[in-house]
């Protein structure tokens, strides 16, 4: 099945090339991981003990800085290529779906897809897991990722490279699907977080690959410069207008859809297939996991809670409220970029 990429172990970078990229290099990437690793600040980790800052950005040390060095020193981009970038609980799941269904949907039947039996994560390859037969992959290639724009090597970003569809969400929404699904993914031997710490690590920035509003705001501007090259849609907007803006997504992606599909009703086949209802009552998304390392294994079905908009509104205090609504005016000022209250 060429649709679906195994998640390599990334553990030991060394264990994830296949002989496919010169040893040297492996090691010479593997050294520079050891050396910085240790001078790196340190903050409390939501599912691993702590977190390690990088450029101004949060990663777990095991996986998402290891999985970046990979992307810097040997992923090779094509101009073909179609990212879907997002930050963790925005909607990464849903439009992953989506995004498959429509740049396949001459090739898969809607009664036997691949979606109805792999979970959406299983079938676009995580660049932070480091997947080590990207290279044989035909193009175009669907690839996805949680890193910020700003930590992207140029080859991603700049003149020939790829395209980007990201997705942001509410931030109280972010936060509140975020606490929860950490906790659930948080080992044992640790204390669950608390909202209030959660809360407090999240308005400081200290979150997987956040700060937040960051993240949202470099792909903001990324979309603004090169509209052509950045897709920037809004879970809000998914859910209240999930037609428009997957033809919207049909068009970027090169695959926009004829006036015969529309009208046999191609569009509504996708939403259904990708809706929150039909994939979290799958029999995979209930029952088997993803394993993304050795060490991070998740069951699919922590990957659908509720998909509500505005439900974070109902874990958090007027006054988590009033200061999450505060933050955001003041870090989205003068970008031209809003959410609701
Ligand atoms: P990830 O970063 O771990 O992949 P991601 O898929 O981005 O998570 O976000 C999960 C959220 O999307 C959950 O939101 P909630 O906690 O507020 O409920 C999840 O329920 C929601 N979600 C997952 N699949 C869908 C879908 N098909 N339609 C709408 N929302 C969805």
């Amino acid at each position: 099945m060429d649709y679906f990429l195994t998640s390599p172990d990334c553990d030991t970078i060394s264990k994830t090339y296949n002989g496919q990229i010169d040893s040297h290099l492996i090691q010479k990437t593997n050294d520079g991981y050891r050396e910085i690793l240790p001078n790196l600040p340190r903050g409390k980790g939501w599912m691993t003990e702590h977190l390690v800052q990088y450029q101004g950005v949060w990663l777990t040390p095991n996986f998402a800085l290891k999985g970046l060095m990979w992307v810097q020193d040997h992923f090779k981009p094509r101009s073909t290529d179609i990212c879907l970038a997002t930050f963790p609980k925005t909607g990464t799941t849903w439009l992953k779906a989506l995004t498959f269904a429509t740049v396949n949907r001459t090739r898969y039947g809607f009664a036997d897809h691949p979606l109805l039996t792999t979970v959406p994560h299983g079938c676009l390859p995580f660049l932070e897991a480091c997947p080590n037969d990207l290279d044989g992959f035909p193009s175009p290639r669907l690839l996805s990722t949680h890193f910020p724009y700003t930590l992207l090597p140029n080859s991603m970003t700049v003149n020939q490279s790829c395209r980007f569809v990201y997705i942001c969400r509410d931030p109280k929404d972010v936060l509140v699907s975020k606490w929860l699904f950490m906790n659930k993914l948080r080992p044992k031997e640790l204390a669950p977080i608390s909202l209030e710490e959660a809360f407090e690590l999240f308005c400081q920035g200290i979150s997987h690959y956040g700060p937040y509003w960051d993240h949202v705001l470099g792909y903001w501007k990324a979309s603004l410069e090169t509209p052509e090259k950045v897709l920037f849609l809004k879970y809000e907007e998914l859910k209240e207008e999930p037609s428009v803006v997957v033809k919207r997504l049909g068009e970027f992606l090169g695959h926009p859809f004829s006036l015969e599909e529309v009208s046999k009703g191609v569009v509504e086949e996708i939403m259904k297939l990708c809706s929150f209802e039909n994939l979290s009552n799958l029999e995979v998304n209930k029952s088997s996991v993803l394993k993304l390392s050795t060490q991070i294994i998740i069951d699919n079905r922590h990957f659908f809670r509720k998909g509500k908009v505005g439900d974070g509104k109902s874990y958090l205090t007027d006054e988590m409220i009033k200061r999450i609504n505060e933050i955001t005016s003041e870090k989205l000022l003068g970008s031209g970029l809003v959410f609701g209250s």
